[in-house]
């Protein structure tokens, strides 16, 4: 997706990049550029005249005409818009609740949009996130639906709820919520049926399923290959069920990206997810800069660079550094770093960004999912055991695995690691040969 329109913005920005000087006619024959690339892309009018006003406003400012790189100036304000297209910097995680409580995400969208591969996908996702999960097949009208989900809820290794002969899906989503809280299920995924068209019928039955499920995520799954018409479909689904969030699929597909350009604005909902693929693996967080970045050609190394700076800047690498020496770098500390590792991006695109790296090194070399439990353990400390981790006995470590979905056996070795690597970080930090080296990379 999106390589046409790629491929375009590249060599719009590429002629206004390096000029010393920009005239108010460069900047008005991009926009004009811009604003047939995205309706080229199959944005939706009204969301393209307002990107290019907009744009436009601001590239005229005072601030960018007489600005040292103008160039660059423009790119940025160009990027700041699409990101802010794509929905900014609101937080698209799901909204779920403890796992002391039953949560309920509720699919739907029309036929073939990708509901139940999407239903999997999430499923595999949020158990390896240390999630109880539970699949329910409420797609009644499709013959194969619920085999279909049962062999797919295998692969995952979830249980998929269903009930032989019903034909009413409240009643499935129903039966399967209140079995889910009996048998401490924290997450309940609903899968639905989906039709050809919007049609009465469906509209009906999906606010019956809501009404009875009352779901703490009502995800809208939209094919990214209809283009506009799934903006369309999607606002009718907000007005007659209201919906938490968006999941683009088939984002792997060769379109030209308008459904994804204009959903977030249009609809007013975030994109919380895209589908990449058919596998049970293919679906990632939606993170608008990302998306911006790929759209205006610009994921090089450089942003890579320009990324891990941003985040690691130089008095943050001090601190550090100072904590490292002290010994006072504690369990916070880490899980910050941790935390400022994924802003960079998933490991997938990271290793896009590194070039020779893809193919090379694979994500498990990474050990994301050990780091994805790290991060869920912290979280389930106090403030207190975060800086003093020695205090953390055999009781509080049997709280800290329950509360995070670990074993105790996992919070040992989080623990045990991260005594070793202090005592790694103190001798390191007072070594001046290595001190230097630090600062080298940390761009000091
Ligand atoms: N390439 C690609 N294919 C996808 C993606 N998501 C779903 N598909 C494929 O799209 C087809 C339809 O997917 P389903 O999950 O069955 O769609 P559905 O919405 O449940 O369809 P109905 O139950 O018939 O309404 C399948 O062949 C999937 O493999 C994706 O992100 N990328
Ligand atoms: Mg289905």
């Amino acid at each position: 997706m999106f390589d046409s329109i790629a491929g375009k913005f590249t060599g719009i920005m590429r002629t206004l990049s390096g000029k010393g000087k920009i005239s108010e006619k460069n900047v008005r024959d991009a926009v004009e550029e811009i604003k047939e690339a995205l309706l080229d892309a199959d944005v939706n009018l009204r969301v393209v005249r307002r990107f290019v006003n907009s744009t436009l406003d601001e590239a005229l400012g005072e601030k960018v005409l007489s600005s040292v790189d103008p160039g660059q100036q423009f790119t940025k304000i160009v990027y700041d818009k699409m990101v802010e297209l794509l929905g900014g910097t609101e937080n698209t995680a799901l909204r779920l609740k403890g796992k002391d409580a039953t949560s309920i995400i509720l699919l739907m969208g029309l036929q073939g949009s990708g509901k139940t591969t999407a239903a999997h996908k999430l499923a595999w996702k949020l158990k390896k996130e240390g999630r109880r999960v539970m699949l329910v097949a409420a797609d009644l009208v499709r013959p194969a639906a619920i085999t279909q989900l049962e062999v797919l809820g295998e692969k995952a290794g979830v249980p998929v709820f269903t009930i032989p002969g019903e034909k009413d899906p409240a009643k499935v989503a129903e039966q399967a919520i209140s079995k889910a809280r009996h048998d401490l299920i924290d997450t309940v995924i609903i899968d639905t049926s989906g039709r050809m068209h919007l049609d009465e019928a469906l509209m009906e039955e999906i606010q019956r399923v809501a009404k009875v499920s009352r779901p703490d995520e009502t995800l809208f799954v939209a094919d990214a290959m209809t283009g506009q018409s799934a903006v369309d479909i999607a606002k009718e689904f907000e007005e007659k069920v209201g919906i938490s969030g968006v999941i683009l699929t088939k984002f792997d597909s060769d379109t030209r990206g308008g459904a994804a350009l204009s959903l977030r604005s249009v609809v007013g909902k975030p994109i919380k997810f895209i589908g990449t693929g058919e596998k049970m693996e293919d679906l990632e967080v939606f993170h608008p800069e990302r998306i911006a970045t790929r759209i205006l050609g610009m994921g090089d190394i450089v942003s890579l660079v320009e990324k891990a700076q941003e985040q690691y800047d130089q008095a943050e690498a001090e601190r550090l550094q100072k904590k490292m020496a002290k010994n006072t770098f504690d369990l916070q500390d880490y899980l910050e770093q941790l935390e400022k590792m994924d802003k960079m991006g998933s490991a997938d695109k990271l290793l896009e960004m590194i070039p020779g790296a893809k193919g090379n090194i694979s994500e498990e070399d990474l050990h994301l999912e050990e780091l994805e439990k790290e991060k869920a353990i912290i979280r389930s400390m106090t403030r207190f055991e975060r800086s003093n981790y020695r205090i953390i006995g055999p009781s509080r470590r049997k709280r800290i695995a329950r509360g995070s979905g670990t074993s105790v056996a996992e919070v040992n070795r989080l623990l045990k690691k991260f005594e070793k690597s202090r005592l790694m970080m103190k001798k390191v930090m007072t070594n001046s040969k290595y001190q230097a080296a630090f600062q080298k990379m940390m761009g000091m």
